[in-house]
């Protein structure tokens, strides 16, 4: 019996450590992470651009685990002629948005998430369209932290997330995976 027990306490730790390695596999793009000074960033994506679009978006989520204030002022990528940091808002019934001429406030102990209808870089001027699958390298401009460089995961064109987040439609997208298999 004793021999028996032990066998499926290993067997249930095999499976437990095969359920954390296609946890880890499964989510690429949440495991990356930048760090800059106070601030991490995460979940860098955009859309894929349809036909001869000019345009592009660019979101991320960054938190600033320090005591001090830091602001998105801006950015360039190599693929685009311009970026800029826009803010989305419904004004009197209408989808409007704006740049942010002062930039993005990254206040001390907050998280702040550009994502579709809200907050985005604006990549004006596209050279080539974004594919699916391309990771398209950006250099943000913050106030305090500076230059960071870190690269866009390009989701399909209708995606509303990053991959692991329910926003791939390609088949990255293992949300799908079974129960059993989840932690
Ligand atoms: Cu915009």
């Amino acid at each position: 019996m004793q021999t028996i027990r032990q066998a499926s306490i290993s067997m249930l730790g095999a499976i437990a450590g095969v359920a954390m390695l296609w946890q880890f596999l499964a989510t690429p793009a949440l495991a990356e992470e930048v760090k800059a000074g106070d601030l991490v960033i995460t979940q860098a994506w955009s859309r894929a651009t349809p036909g001869g679009a000019k345009i592009g978006g660019g979101y991320l989520t960054i938190e600033n685990k320090g005591s001090t204030p830091d602001r998105l002022i801006g950015g360039s990528a190599d693929v685009a002629g311009k970026v800029e940091v826009h803010q989305m808002a419904m004004n009197n019934g209408v989808m409007t948005m704006r740049p942010l001429d002062k930039g993005l406030p990254i206040e001390p102990g907050k998280t702040v998430k550009l994502a579709p209808g809200g907050y985005h870089l604006m990549l004006f001027d596209l050279k080539s369209p974004l594919k699916q699958g391309d990771k398209v390298p950006v250099t943000l401009e913050f106030e305090k932290a500076g230059k960071v460089n870190l690269s866009l995961d390009v989701q399909g064109v209708g995606a509303k997330g990053p991959a692991g987040e329910g926003g791939s439609d390609g088949q990255m997208d293992m949300k799908k995976m079974p129960d059993g298999m989840k932690m």
